[in-house]
């Protein structure tokens, strides 16, 4: 892909639990750099999607749950010349999350994401949004 070619956004949730004061991982199974690692989970939006629509979309395929999506949160990150991720807070309306291309899920409060962090278990791009995550998770 040349750097005038088109760009496509990436959706992630950042799917909370305001009363457990919790967010939902996921632990990717490929590629092989990321591996075992957690992300939040989403995918790709398609042309004439919104991101919204696209989040709520790979969120039903990909772990069976029904979400509200609100608002941006944490910078966007850059995965690849042509590939720009970005997250967007979500929260489930109706399901439980039961992974179909995950190998796990799991709901973590802001220190267990802390140290996930610190250790080194999540994807790379995600890392970034640790502060802003733990930040959500605290908010009144
Ligand atoms: N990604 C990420 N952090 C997330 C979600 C995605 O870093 N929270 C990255 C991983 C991939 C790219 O974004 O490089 C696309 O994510 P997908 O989960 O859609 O990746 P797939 O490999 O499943 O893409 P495809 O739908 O093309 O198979």
């Amino acid at each position: 892909m040349s750097a005038a070619g088109p760009v496509r956004l990436v959706v992630a949730g950042a799917i909370i639990d305001l009363e457990n004061r919790s967010l939902l991982l996921a632990r990717r199974r490929y590629p092989a750099e990321v591996a075992g690692l957690w992300e939040l989970p989403g995918g790709k939006v398609e042309v004439g999607e919104t991101p919204e629509r696209a989040l709520r979309r790979e969120l039903a395929e990909e772990l069976g749950i029904d979400v509200e999506v609100g608002g941006r949160i944490g910078p966007e990150v850059a995965l690849r010349a042509d590939l720009v991720l970005i997250a967007l807070t979500a929260r489930v309306v109706s399901g439980t999350a039961t992974p179909t291309e995950h190998s796990a899920v799991r709901w973590v409060d802001g220190a267990g994401l802390s140290a996930m962090a610190s250790e080194g278990e999540l994807v790379p791009a995600d890392a970034v949004w640790v502060s802003d995550l733990i930040e959500e998770l605290a908010r009144r």
